[in-house]
């Protein structure tokens, strides 16, 4: 609440030792292995393996309402460390429903690898490491897999009106995965 004219304290905090937030509306969201089927290319190793288990946790400050033109989004995601089969857990990946949003994100804990692909289908990715900054440029897909042995954690801040689109990386695939092969991390079309 905004009182005239009185010094008061922020609504929401970052714990800087590990960018975990506090405030009055944190969104908190969680993806299970069996919310993810599909995206992994060894469905064998996929269907062996528990569908409880979480993948990665999401936190968003929402401070005006999804779809708001002119706000920001600000959050971060944790994903676990593990594979699919050789291949590392990583988020669905998606597009913004509103084309040329763009994004930043940055490194906060752990190793990881920004996957991206433009409209052209060009793909390419970057090392994430605590410190590490992203620009997400719009009408790109985006997804992040984290390649170490210990949780990544990664943080985000986007338009509000940005949206979803996880239609899109399906339709043409997202043509290039990020495997373990002989104890390092690759990227394999
Ligand atoms: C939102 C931002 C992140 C992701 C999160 C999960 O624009 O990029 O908060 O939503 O990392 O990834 P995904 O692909 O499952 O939404
Ligand atoms: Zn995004």
């Amino acid at each position: 609440m905004k009182i005239h004219n009185t010094i008061q304290t922020p609504e929401y905090k970052i714990d800087l030792s590990n960018w975990g937030l506090s405030g009055s509306s944190i969104l908190v969201s969680e993806k299970r292995l069996g919310q993810l089927k599909g995206i992994f290319f060894d469905e064998e190793s996929f269907e062996a393996m528990d569908p409880e288990q979480v993948i990665y946790r999401v936190q968003v400050i929402q401070p005006v309402q999804e779809g708001t033109e002119g706000g920001l989004f600000f959050g971060n995601t944790t994903i676990m460390p593990g594979k699919v089969g050789n291949e590392f857990f990583m988020t669905r990946g998606h597009l913004h429903e509103i084309g040329n949003r763009a994004e930043y994100y940055w490194g906060i804990i752990g190793q990881g690898v920004l996957i991206s692909k433009d409209r052209e289908g060009k793909t390419w990715a970057e090392k994430m490491f605590p410190g590490s900054l992203h620009y997400i440029d719009g009408y790109t897909v985006h997804r992040v897999a984290n390649i170490g042995n210990t949780p990544l954690k990664f943080g985000a801040c986007w338009p509000s009106d940005a949206g979803h689109n996880y239609d899109g990386i399906y339709e043409k695939g997202f043509t290039v995965r990020l495997i373990e092969k002989e104890g390092e991390p690759v990227i394999i079309e």
